[in-house]
């Protein structure tokens, strides 16, 4: 068996490496152009040079959530795509949004400052049922939020594209509810995948549905919010803060205004990094149940993007 490993931006050793002890019967290299064909890829945002040479591939397995940069590429006809699994990424994910919703509730930003002028100053408490989180994608990272969110006790609710019962979660589904979501959700999660559906589905219009001085956490893709918007609804009051860490150009260019508004705070797409241990298991137990002729979790459904 034979697998290239073609990936932007990781470094390939210590991956190699980890999957060759994972699948000691492959043959694991770093794909350069005009390689022999391979039975698997493992890829992150793959050249589509990558791609047209290896028509054959049986599954593409892509080493993040998020399929978005596969989505937009030709991929082999018969080639199953394949995303991680949660593989470490939603505890990550579950530890990053809450730290961004606690931050901003308690107003530990307003504390900082104060302590930075030597000033002891108190705050009145505010209530959790004023800030309802919501939470757009109840997917596995959606999920495991809001399991997250609830032990600190916020009202939480959700939105998906079908409909979906989760404990202690109410949840919205479909263009229909999509008002309804908003007009009740005063801190606003996006966690969904980027789509023809859902691309710039953060703007002027829907930030503006939700209850006055809303927060935004963005840990999804960049271009799921209209960046032009952002700054007018902060200025105004409408938004009380974001969070965000993603960007529709990464990194983010030097310049930008989210540098360096005092609203917002960035983070360089971190939320939830891809873990090799965990991916790499993830990855050969997956091989080792299509060698076998078994099903498996996470193929993306070309016909949703997701
Ligand atoms: P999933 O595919 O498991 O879940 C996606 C969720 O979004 C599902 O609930 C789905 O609905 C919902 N959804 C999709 N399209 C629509 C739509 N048009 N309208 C309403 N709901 C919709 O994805 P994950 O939870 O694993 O990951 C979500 C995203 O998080 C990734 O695609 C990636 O972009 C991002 N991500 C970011 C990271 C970071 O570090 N910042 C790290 C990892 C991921 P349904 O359940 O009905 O299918
Ligand atoms: C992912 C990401 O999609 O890291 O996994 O953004």
């Amino acid at each position: 068996m034979k697998i290239h490993f073609c990936c932007t931006d990781f470094k390939a050793e210590p991956w190699i490496a980890a999957l060759r002890a994972a699948l000691p019967q492959a043959e694991i290299e770093v794909w350069t152009p005009g390689a022999p064909p391979g039975d698997y890829a493992v890829v992150w945002a793959p050249p589509q040079a990558f791609l047209d040479e290896q028509p054959q591939l049986k599954a593409v397995f892509n080493l993040g959530a998020g399929v978005d940069a596969l989505t937009q590429l030709k991929l082999p006809l018969d080639a199953r795509l394949v995303r991680l699994d949660d593989a470490g990424m939603s505890v990550q994910m579950a530890e990053y949004v809450v730290h961004a919703l606690i931050r901003h509730f308690r107003e530990f930003d307003g504390y900082e400052a104060d302590v930075a002028q030597g000033k002891w100053s108190f705050r009145k408490p505010r209530l959790r049922e004023d800030f309802p989180v919501g939470i757009m994608g109840l997917g596995v990272l959606g999920q495991r939020v809001a399991r997250a969110v609830q032990a600190f006790e916020f009202p939480v609710v959700g939105w998906s594209r079908s409909p979906k019962q989760v404990p202690g979660v109410r949840c919205y589904a479909g263009a229909g509810q999509w008002p309804d979501f908003l007009a009740e959700t005063r801190v606003l999660v996006c966690l969904l995948p980027l789509t023809d559906e859902t691309r710039g589905i953060l703007n002027r219009d829907s930030l503006s549905r939700l209850r006055p001085g809303a927060y935004l956490i963005n840990v999804a893709r960049g271009a799921h919010l209209v960046e032009e918007d952002l700054i007018p609804l902060l200025d105004a009051g409408q938004l009380a803060g974001a969070t965000l860490d993603v960007f529709r150009q990464e990194p983010l260019p030097a310049g930008h205004p989210f540098w360096r508004h005092p609203k917002i705070t960035i983070t360089p797409h971190t939320a939830a990094r891809t873990l090799r241990d965990e991916s790499v298991a993830q990855i050969a137990a997956k091989i080792a149940r299509l060698e076998r002729g078994e099903s498996i979790a996470g193929i993306v459904d070309p016909s949703k993007g997701y």
